[in-house]
Protein backbone atom coordinates (compact mmCIF):
# COMPACT_ATOMS: atom_id res chain seq x y z
CA UNK A 1 0.00 0.00 0.00
CA UNK A 2 1.39 3.49 -1.01
CA UNK A 3 1.75 5.85 2.03
CA UNK A 4 -0.90 8.70 1.33
CA UNK A 5 0.52 11.85 3.51
CA UNK A 6 -1.50 14.03 6.12
CA UNK A 7 -4.43 11.32 5.61
CA UNK A 8 -6.30 9.92 8.65
CA UNK A 9 -5.88 6.26 9.50
CA UNK A 10 -9.49 4.03 7.80
CA UNK A 11 -9.38 2.82 11.90
CA UNK A 12 -12.71 0.68 11.48
CA UNK A 13 -10.91 -1.09 8.41
CA UNK A 14 -7.57 -1.62 10.28
CA UNK A 15 -9.40 -3.37 13.12
CA UNK A 16 -10.75 -5.80 11.02
CA UNK A 17 -7.31 -7.48 10.83
CA UNK A 18 -7.25 -8.00 14.65
CA UNK A 19 -9.38 -10.96 15.20
CA UNK A 20 -8.90 -10.15 18.98
CA UNK A 21 -10.55 -6.93 18.60
CA UNK A 22 -14.15 -8.59 17.58
CA UNK A 23 -13.73 -10.38 21.12
CA UNK A 24 -15.10 -9.70 24.03
CA UNK A 25 -14.26 -9.56 28.03
CA UNK A 26 -16.44 -10.21 30.85
CA UNK A 27 -18.85 -10.13 28.26
CA UNK A 28 -18.43 -6.68 27.04
CA UNK A 29 -16.67 -5.98 24.00
CA UNK A 30 -12.65 -5.72 24.13
CA UNK A 31 -11.04 -2.35 25.12
CA UNK A 32 -7.75 -2.86 24.60
CA UNK A 33 -6.18 0.14 26.00
CA UNK A 34 -2.64 -1.41 26.87
CA UNK A 35 -0.22 -1.83 23.91
CA UNK A 36 2.50 -0.25 25.74
CA UNK A 37 2.66 -3.91 27.65
CA UNK A 38 2.12 -5.31 24.56
CA UNK A 39 0.51 -4.92 20.79
CA UNK A 40 -2.40 -7.00 19.80
CA UNK A 41 -1.76 -8.71 15.81
CA UNK A 42 -3.19 -8.33 12.50
CA UNK A 43 -4.58 -11.89 10.68
CA UNK A 44 -1.57 -11.03 8.32
CA UNK A 45 1.09 -11.26 11.50
CA UNK A 46 -1.26 -14.53 12.28
CA UNK A 47 -1.55 -16.22 9.16
CA UNK A 48 2.94 -15.34 8.26
CA UNK A 49 3.83 -17.87 11.34
CA UNK A 50 0.99 -20.21 10.77
CA UNK A 51 2.23 -20.46 6.72
CA UNK A 52 5.67 -21.19 8.19
CA UNK A 53 4.93 -24.02 10.10
CA UNK A 54 2.36 -25.25 7.84
CA UNK A 55 4.33 -25.14 4.11
CA UNK A 56 7.62 -24.50 4.48
CA UNK A 57 8.79 -24.94 8.21
CA UNK A 58 13.02 -26.33 8.00
CA UNK A 59 16.06 -25.23 9.92
CA UNK A 60 17.88 -21.93 8.19
CA UNK A 61 21.26 -21.62 6.96
CA UNK A 62 22.07 -25.31 6.14
CA UNK A 63 19.35 -26.80 4.16
CA UNK A 64 20.31 -27.54 0.29
CA UNK A 65 16.45 -28.16 -0.24
CA UNK A 66 13.76 -25.97 -1.31
CA UNK A 67 11.79 -25.52 1.67
CA UNK A 68 14.99 -24.51 3.89
CA UNK A 69 15.89 -22.03 1.10
CA UNK A 70 12.85 -20.42 1.48
CA UNK A 71 12.72 -20.01 5.14
CA UNK A 72 16.27 -19.00 5.06
CA UNK A 73 15.85 -16.89 2.80
CA UNK A 74 12.56 -14.86 4.41
CA UNK A 75 14.28 -14.78 7.86
CA UNK A 76 17.21 -12.45 6.03
CA UNK A 77 14.73 -10.86 4.48
CA UNK A 78 13.42 -9.88 7.47
CA UNK A 79 16.40 -8.06 9.06
CA UNK A 80 16.47 -6.14 5.80
CA UNK A 81 12.91 -4.63 6.03
CA UNK A 82 13.93 -4.11 9.77
CA UNK A 83 17.21 -2.56 8.74
CA UNK A 84 15.59 -0.53 6.38
CA UNK A 85 12.84 0.43 8.58
CA UNK A 86 14.94 2.17 11.70
CA UNK A 87 16.85 3.27 8.70
CA UNK A 88 20.27 1.42 9.46
CA UNK A 89 23.04 0.84 6.98
CA UNK A 90 22.82 -2.93 6.30
CA UNK A 91 21.21 -6.23 7.74
CA UNK A 92 24.15 -7.28 9.21
CA UNK A 93 23.61 -4.62 12.18
CA UNK A 94 20.72 -6.40 12.79
CA UNK A 95 21.45 -9.12 15.55
CA UNK A 96 17.96 -10.51 16.79
CA UNK A 97 17.25 -11.47 20.21
CA UNK A 98 14.38 -12.40 22.26
CA UNK A 99 13.18 -8.96 23.55
CA UNK A 100 14.39 -5.34 23.82
CA UNK A 101 15.80 -6.59 27.14
CA UNK A 102 17.75 -9.35 25.92
CA UNK A 103 19.19 -6.57 23.69
CA UNK A 104 20.49 -4.15 26.52
CA UNK A 105 22.13 -7.36 28.30
CA UNK A 106 23.54 -8.35 25.13
CA UNK A 107 25.39 -5.03 25.17
CA UNK A 108 25.81 -4.89 28.82
CA UNK A 109 27.78 -8.21 29.00
CA UNK A 110 29.94 -8.24 25.63
CA UNK A 111 30.52 -4.14 25.03
CA UNK A 112 30.15 -3.14 28.34
CA UNK A 113 32.19 -5.68 29.91
CA UNK A 114 35.26 -5.24 27.48
CA UNK A 115 34.98 -1.29 27.53
CA UNK A 116 33.84 -0.45 31.09
CA UNK A 117 36.48 -0.19 34.02
CA UNK A 118 36.82 0.48 37.11
CA UNK A 119 36.08 4.47 38.26
CA UNK A 120 34.40 4.34 35.25
CA UNK A 121 30.71 5.93 34.65
CA UNK A 122 27.54 4.73 33.26
CA UNK A 123 24.67 7.31 32.65
CA UNK A 124 21.09 6.50 32.28
CA UNK A 125 18.01 8.70 32.57
CA UNK A 126 15.36 8.41 35.83
CA UNK A 127 12.73 7.40 33.13
CA UNK A 128 14.24 3.92 32.47
CA UNK A 129 12.59 0.86 32.24
CA UNK A 130 14.04 -1.76 34.57
CA UNK A 131 15.28 -3.64 31.48
CA UNK A 132 17.20 -0.31 30.92
CA UNK A 133 18.59 -0.32 34.90
CA UNK A 134 19.30 -3.40 35.68
CA UNK A 135 21.81 -4.51 33.27
CA UNK A 136 23.70 -1.31 34.08
CA UNK A 137 23.32 -1.45 37.47
CA UNK A 138 25.36 -5.36 37.42
CA UNK A 139 27.46 -4.43 35.14
CA UNK A 140 28.43 -1.08 37.74
CA UNK A 141 29.08 -3.88 40.05
CA UNK A 142 30.95 -6.28 38.79
CA UNK A 143 33.28 -3.20 37.58
CA UNK A 144 33.48 -0.99 40.10
CA UNK A 145 32.04 1.62 37.79
CA UNK A 146 28.98 3.97 39.21
CA UNK A 147 25.80 4.16 37.84
CA UNK A 148 23.94 8.19 37.43
CA UNK A 149 20.78 9.20 37.09
CA UNK A 150 19.76 12.08 34.33
CA UNK A 151 17.03 14.24 36.98
CA UNK A 152 13.63 14.89 35.72
CA UNK A 153 12.94 18.80 35.16
CA UNK A 154 10.61 20.43 38.11
CA UNK A 155 7.19 19.50 36.36
CA UNK A 156 8.81 15.87 36.54
CA UNK A 157 7.61 15.63 33.04
CA UNK A 158 10.88 15.79 30.76
CA UNK A 159 15.07 15.37 31.52
CA UNK A 160 16.63 17.93 33.41
CA UNK A 161 18.94 19.48 30.20
CA UNK A 162 21.23 21.26 32.93
CA UNK A 163 21.74 17.89 34.93
CA UNK A 164 22.17 16.39 31.84
CA UNK A 165 25.07 18.38 31.22
CA UNK A 166 26.28 18.17 34.93
CA UNK A 167 26.26 14.10 34.31
CA UNK A 168 27.89 14.42 30.82
CA UNK A 169 30.98 16.25 33.11
CA UNK A 170 31.73 12.96 34.39
CA UNK A 171 32.71 11.78 30.82
CA UNK A 172 30.57 8.33 31.09
CA UNK A 173 31.60 5.35 29.02
CA UNK A 174 27.55 4.78 28.39
CA UNK A 175 24.60 7.03 27.55
CA UNK A 176 21.81 4.20 27.63
CA UNK A 177 18.87 6.23 27.52
CA UNK A 178 14.88 5.39 26.00
CA UNK A 179 13.32 7.59 23.19
CA UNK A 180 9.92 7.03 24.87
CA UNK A 181 8.87 6.56 28.17
CA UNK A 182 6.78 3.57 28.93
CA UNK A 183 5.39 6.02 31.89
CA UNK A 184 5.24 9.29 31.47
CA UNK A 185 5.20 9.29 27.75
CA UNK A 186 7.85 11.57 27.00
CA UNK A 187 10.24 11.53 23.73
CA UNK A 188 12.94 12.32 24.64
CA UNK A 189 15.46 14.66 22.19
CA UNK A 190 17.65 11.35 21.60
CA UNK A 191 19.16 12.93 18.53
CA UNK A 192 20.54 15.72 20.83
CA UNK A 193 21.37 13.68 23.59
CA UNK A 194 24.00 11.57 21.19
CA UNK A 195 25.44 14.30 19.95
CA UNK A 196 26.20 15.79 23.08
CA UNK A 197 27.05 12.13 24.74
CA UNK A 198 29.50 11.32 21.45
CA UNK A 199 31.01 14.82 22.21
CA UNK A 200 31.96 13.45 25.51
CA UNK A 201 33.14 10.18 24.11
CA UNK A 202 30.45 8.01 25.35
CA UNK A 203 28.88 5.33 23.25
CA UNK A 204 24.52 5.67 23.15
CA UNK A 205 22.40 3.11 23.86
CA UNK A 206 18.75 3.72 22.66
CA UNK A 207 15.69 1.90 24.19
CA UNK A 208 13.56 2.18 21.41
CA UNK A 209 11.03 -0.10 22.77
CA UNK A 210 8.04 2.51 23.19
CA UNK A 211 9.48 4.44 20.13
CA UNK A 212 9.96 2.01 17.25
CA UNK A 213 6.31 0.54 17.15
CA UNK A 214 4.82 4.28 17.12
CA UNK A 215 7.07 6.51 14.83
CA UNK A 216 9.62 6.39 12.40
CA UNK A 217 12.93 5.91 13.70
CA UNK A 218 16.10 6.42 12.11
CA UNK A 219 19.21 5.88 13.50
CA UNK A 220 21.78 6.97 11.27
CA UNK A 221 19.89 10.37 11.61
CA UNK A 222 20.09 10.13 15.38
CA UNK A 223 23.82 8.96 15.01
CA UNK A 224 23.47 6.31 18.12
CA UNK A 225 25.58 3.60 18.71
CA UNK A 226 23.02 0.91 19.79
CA UNK A 227 19.27 0.92 19.19
CA UNK A 228 17.12 -2.03 20.76
CA UNK A 229 13.28 -3.22 20.29
CA UNK A 230 10.71 -5.68 21.06
CA UNK A 231 8.77 -7.21 18.26
CA UNK A 232 5.72 -8.04 19.87
CA UNK A 233 5.12 -4.09 20.88
CA UNK A 234 5.21 -3.71 17.19
CA UNK A 235 2.31 -6.30 15.95
CA UNK A 236 4.92 -8.71 15.67
CA UNK A 237 4.80 -12.17 17.57
CA UNK A 238 6.53 -12.79 21.27
CA UNK A 239 10.13 -13.94 21.37
CA UNK A 240 11.60 -11.61 18.79
CA UNK A 241 13.55 -8.44 19.78
CA UNK A 242 16.37 -6.64 17.90
CA UNK A 243 20.26 -5.12 18.72
CA UNK A 244 21.09 -2.66 15.92
CA UNK A 245 24.86 -1.83 16.48
CA UNK A 246 27.20 -0.09 14.82
CA UNK A 247 29.09 -2.28 12.52
CA UNK A 248 32.40 -1.43 13.40
CA UNK A 249 31.41 -1.64 17.22
CA UNK A 250 29.81 -5.27 16.42
CA UNK A 251 32.85 -6.13 14.57
CA UNK A 252 34.96 -5.29 17.22
CA UNK A 253 33.06 -7.16 20.39
CA UNK A 254 32.98 -10.47 21.22
CA UNK A 255 30.17 -12.13 20.97
CA UNK A 256 28.09 -13.26 24.38
CA UNK A 257 26.57 -16.70 23.28
CA UNK A 258 28.79 -19.58 21.44
CA UNK A 259 27.71 -22.78 19.48
CA UNK A 260 26.38 -23.05 16.14
CA UNK A 261 25.62 -20.70 13.43
CA UNK A 262 27.61 -17.68 15.14
CA UNK A 263 30.91 -20.11 13.87
CA UNK A 264 32.76 -20.27 10.72
CA UNK A 265 34.93 -22.83 11.41
CA UNK A 266 36.16 -24.86 14.25
CA UNK A 267 38.89 -27.16 15.18
CA UNK A 268 39.78 -28.77 17.55
CA UNK A 269 41.69 -26.21 19.66
CA UNK A 270 40.48 -23.03 17.36
CA UNK A 271 37.73 -21.22 15.97
CA UNK A 272 36.90 -18.34 13.42
CA UNK A 273 33.62 -16.52 14.01
CA UNK A 274 30.88 -16.24 11.55
CA UNK A 275 30.11 -12.85 9.29
CA UNK A 276 28.11 -9.84 11.57
CA UNK A 277 25.15 -10.35 12.50
CA UNK A 278 25.03 -14.17 12.86
CA UNK A 279 28.38 -13.93 14.78
CA UNK A 280 25.65 -12.74 17.85
CA UNK A 281 23.29 -15.09 17.15
CA UNK A 282 23.83 -18.87 18.42
CA UNK A 283 21.84 -21.88 17.79
CA UNK A 284 18.83 -22.54 16.03
CA UNK A 285 16.87 -18.49 15.37
CA UNK A 286 13.28 -17.75 15.92
CA UNK A 287 12.88 -18.74 12.52
CA UNK A 288 8.73 -18.35 13.08
CA UNK A 289 9.47 -14.99 14.96
CA UNK A 290 11.31 -13.56 12.41
CA UNK A 291 8.97 -14.30 9.72
CA UNK A 292 5.91 -12.82 11.96
CA UNK A 293 7.89 -9.48 12.57
CA UNK A 294 8.13 -9.18 8.98
CA UNK A 295 5.14 -9.09 8.21
CA UNK A 296 4.78 -6.78 11.18
CA UNK A 297 7.00 -4.35 9.55
CA UNK A 298 4.61 -4.89 6.03
CA UNK A 299 1.72 -4.02 7.83
CA UNK A 300 2.96 -0.99 9.80
CA UNK A 301 4.81 -0.09 6.18
CA UNK A 302 1.42 0.03 4.74
CA UNK A 303 -0.32 2.04 7.52
CA UNK A 304 2.37 4.54 7.37
CA UNK A 305 4.75 5.31 10.75
CA UNK A 306 3.82 9.15 10.04
CA UNK A 307 0.26 8.17 9.94
CA UNK A 308 0.45 6.19 13.17
CA UNK A 309 1.94 8.74 15.06
CA UNK A 310 -0.81 11.62 14.18
CA UNK A 311 -3.28 8.85 14.84
CA UNK A 312 -1.90 8.66 18.63
CA UNK A 313 -1.06 12.38 18.99
CA UNK A 314 -4.88 12.67 18.18
CA UNK A 315 -6.19 9.97 20.91
CA UNK A 316 -3.67 11.26 23.20
CA UNK A 317 -5.00 14.96 23.04
CA UNK A 318 -8.04 13.78 23.47
CA UNK A 319 -7.58 11.42 26.31
CA UNK A 320 -5.63 14.39 28.83
CA UNK A 321 -8.50 16.74 27.31
CA UNK A 322 -11.30 14.37 28.86
CA UNK A 323 -9.89 12.99 31.85
CA UNK A 324 -8.74 16.57 32.73
CA UNK A 325 -12.22 17.15 33.08
CA UNK A 326 -12.69 14.60 35.44
CA UNK A 327 -12.34 15.73 39.08
CA UNK A 328 -9.65 13.90 41.13
CA UNK A 329 -7.60 13.02 38.21
CA UNK A 330 -4.37 13.47 38.10
CA UNK A 331 -2.17 13.03 35.26
CA UNK A 332 1.26 12.47 34.93
CA UNK A 333 3.97 13.87 32.51
CA UNK A 334 3.55 16.81 29.92
CA UNK A 335 0.35 18.68 29.54
CA UNK A 336 -1.77 19.48 26.27
CA UNK A 337 1.18 21.78 24.93
CA UNK A 338 3.74 18.72 25.35
CA UNK A 339 1.42 16.62 23.19
CA UNK A 340 4.30 16.62 20.17
CA UNK A 341 6.48 15.64 22.87
CA UNK A 342 4.55 12.55 23.86
CA UNK A 343 4.27 8.91 22.49
CA UNK A 344 0.75 7.35 23.05
CA UNK A 345 1.01 5.91 26.32
CA UNK A 346 -1.15 8.15 29.47
CA UNK A 347 -0.41 7.51 32.96
CA UNK A 348 -2.76 9.14 35.54
CA UNK A 349 -4.02 8.52 38.93
CA UNK A 350 -7.90 9.14 40.48
CA UNK A 351 -7.19 10.54 44.02
CA UNK A 352 -8.29 8.33 47.23
CA UNK A 353 -8.42 4.98 44.87
CA UNK A 354 -5.80 2.09 44.79
CA UNK A 355 -4.62 2.31 40.33
CA UNK A 356 -4.97 -1.92 41.20
CA UNK A 357 -8.93 -0.94 42.05
CA UNK A 358 -9.55 0.97 39.31
CA UNK A 359 -7.84 -1.35 36.52
CA UNK A 360 -9.88 -4.00 38.07
CA UNK A 361 -13.42 -2.10 37.42
CA UNK A 362 -12.10 -1.07 34.41
CA UNK A 363 -11.81 -4.98 33.75
CA UNK A 364 -15.50 -5.91 34.56
CA UNK A 365 -16.25 -3.13 31.77
CA UNK A 366 -14.42 -5.11 29.19
CA UNK A 367 -11.50 -2.69 29.31
CA UNK A 368 -7.75 -3.76 29.43
CA UNK A 369 -5.91 -1.27 31.20
CA UNK A 370 -2.47 -1.04 33.11
CA UNK A 371 -2.02 -0.58 36.79
CA UNK A 372 0.92 -0.55 38.99
CA UNK A 373 4.87 0.72 39.04
CA UNK A 374 5.09 -0.05 34.82
CA UNK A 375 8.41 -1.78 36.16
CA UNK A 376 10.19 1.58 36.40
CA UNK A 377 10.38 1.93 40.70
CA UNK A 378 12.82 4.50 40.53
CA UNK A 379 10.76 6.74 38.57
CA UNK A 380 7.49 5.92 40.10
CA UNK A 381 7.98 5.06 43.07
CA UNK A 382 10.91 7.18 44.40
CA UNK A 383 10.77 10.34 42.10
CA UNK A 384 7.23 10.66 41.18
CA UNK A 385 6.35 8.91 45.19
CA UNK A 386 3.46 7.06 44.20
CA UNK A 387 3.13 3.20 44.87
CA UNK A 388 1.47 2.66 41.39
CA UNK A 389 -0.46 4.43 38.43
CA UNK A 390 -2.76 3.87 36.05
CA UNK A 391 -1.75 4.14 32.29
CA UNK A 392 -3.60 3.86 29.04
CA UNK A 393 -1.62 3.02 26.44
CA UNK A 394 -2.84 3.46 22.33
CA UNK A 395 -1.84 1.95 18.53
CA UNK A 396 -3.67 2.40 15.04
CA UNK A 397 -6.59 0.57 16.18
CA UNK A 398 -7.95 2.59 19.10
CA UNK A 399 -10.76 5.18 18.29
CA UNK A 400 -11.96 8.18 20.47
CA UNK A 401 -14.95 6.19 21.87
CA UNK A 402 -12.63 3.68 23.42
CA UNK A 403 -11.20 6.97 25.16
CA UNK A 404 -15.05 7.38 26.03
CA UNK A 405 -15.41 4.36 27.39
CA UNK A 406 -12.55 4.42 29.65
CA UNK A 407 -13.65 7.95 30.78
CA UNK A 408 -16.91 5.87 31.72
CA UNK A 409 -15.76 3.36 33.40
CA UNK A 410 -13.94 6.23 35.91
CA UNK A 411 -17.03 7.67 36.46
CA UNK A 412 -17.79 4.32 37.58
CA UNK A 413 -15.39 4.02 40.01
CA UNK A 414 -16.30 7.38 40.78
CA UNK A 415 -19.30 6.74 42.25
CA UNK A 416 -18.47 2.85 43.29
CA UNK A 417 -15.78 4.37 46.05
CA UNK A 418 -18.07 7.28 46.53
CA UNK A 419 -15.03 10.07 45.65
N1 LIG B 1 11.98 -0.52 27.53
C1 LIG B 1 10.81 0.13 27.64
C2 LIG B 1 10.80 1.62 27.52
C3 LIG B 1 9.64 -0.59 27.87
O1 LIG B 1 8.49 0.08 27.97
C4 LIG B 1 9.69 -2.00 27.96
C5 LIG B 1 8.47 -2.82 28.25
C6 LIG B 1 10.93 -2.63 27.82
C7 LIG B 1 12.04 -1.86 27.61
C8 LIG B 1 11.08 -4.09 27.89
O2 LIG B 1 10.48 -4.72 26.83
P1 LIG B 1 10.54 -6.31 26.73
O3 LIG B 1 9.81 -6.63 25.48
O4 LIG B 1 11.98 -6.68 26.67
O5 LIG B 1 9.87 -6.85 27.95
N2 LIG B 1 7.41 -2.11 28.83
C9 LIG B 1 6.30 -2.66 29.34
C10 LIG B 1 5.25 -1.89 29.85
O6 LIG B 1 5.26 -0.68 29.88
N3 LIG B 1 4.28 -2.71 30.28
O7 LIG B 1 4.66 -3.97 30.08
C11 LIG B 1 5.91 -3.96 29.50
Amino acid sequence: MMQMAHEDIDVERVRRDFPILGTSMNGKPLVYLDSAATSQKPIQVIDAISNYYKEYNANIHRGIYQISERATSEYIESKEKLAKFINAGEMAEIVYTRNATESINVVALTWGNENVGKGDHILISDMEHHSNIVPWMLLAERKGATLDYIKLDGAKAELDPKNLEEQLAKKPKIVAITQASNVLGTINDIKGITKMAHDVGAKVLVDGAQSAPHMAVDVKDIDCDFFVLSGHKMLGPTGIGALYGKREILEATEPLFSGGDMIRSVRHNEHAWNDLPWKFEAGTSDIAGGIGLSAAIDYLNGVGMDRVRDHEKKLVRYAIERLSQVGGVRIFGLGQDGVDRRCGVVSFKLDGIHPHDVAQIFDSEGIAIRAGHHCAMPLVTETLGEGALSRISFYIYNTESEVDAAIAAIETVRRIFKV
